[in-house]
């Protein structure tokens, strides 16, 4: 059975749940704490799967996985049913680019190593640490809802979920988690919505995985 490590709270490992789940891939989920005792990410046992110390990594029989937007693209060749990128060349390259605006633009400025450099290394305070926790969503969000006015129906592209959902929900759970405003995109707000109906969101959601502190 597949295995993925991951972090409830973790949107990179949120993105492949909900992969998983669209799919209909029994997984196992495996919970690598990014805060208890400083951190399971930079233990031995798991840095040997990701010498990146990051959430997530897939195994899947002897094949080892990082990078989310990797192990999706993965998981869509291997596991073809309910594909996750449209078929035509240059509609595949805009599902990415939208993914990437959010994966390699936007979350990697928030995450938590980058988080805990601000405060411990450069003593930036919480206020400002919050400032700059919402201009790096405002920032992706305001391009993205511009790109959404081409690319959208129900979701992201069209009227069928791809990648891009997957990138777009976990983005939007963070930026609630951090009180950043969504009244100035309406289309995100309306894709979010759609989403949340979907079983394979619902179950992804951070609150119910079993390593979830609530
Ligand atoms: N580009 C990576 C990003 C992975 C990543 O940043 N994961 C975060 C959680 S969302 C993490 O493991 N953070 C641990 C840390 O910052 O120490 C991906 O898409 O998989």
């Amino acid at each position: 059975m597949i295995k993925l490590y991951g972090y409830w709270r973790s949107s990179a490992a949120y993105r492949v749940r909900i992969a998983c789940h669209h799919k209909g891939l029994a997984f196992e989920n495996i919970s690598v704490n990014l805060v208890n005792a400083g951190g399971e990410q930079f233990l031995p046992g798991y840095t040997v799967l990701n010498p990146n110390k990051l959430v997530p990594t897939l195994v899947d029989g002897d094949r080892i996985l990082n990078q989310s937007l990797a192990i999706i693209e993965y998981l869509d060749d291997a596991y073809p049913d309910k594909p996750l990128l449209p078929e035509r060349a240059f509609d595949r390259a805009q599902v990415r680019a939208l993914s990437q605006n959010i994966a390699v633009d936007c979350h990697p400025l928030n995450n938590l190593r980058v988080l805990k450099y601000l405060s411990n290394e450069l003593k930036v305070d919480d206020a400002a640490k919050a400032k700059w926790y919402s201009h790096w969503i405002e920032q992706a969000f305001a391009g993205l809802e511009l790109q959404l006015q081409h690319t959208s129906g129900l979701y992201c592209f069209g009227d069928q979920i791809t990648m891009a959902d997957l990138c777009l929900i976990p983005q939007v759970y963070n930026a609630e988690r951090f009180n950043v405003s969504l009244q100035q995109y309406p289309l995100i707000r309306g894709i979010t919505e759609r989403c949340r109906t979907l079983p394979a969101f619902g179950l992804a959601q951070p609150e119910l995985q079993p390593d979830a502190v609530l």
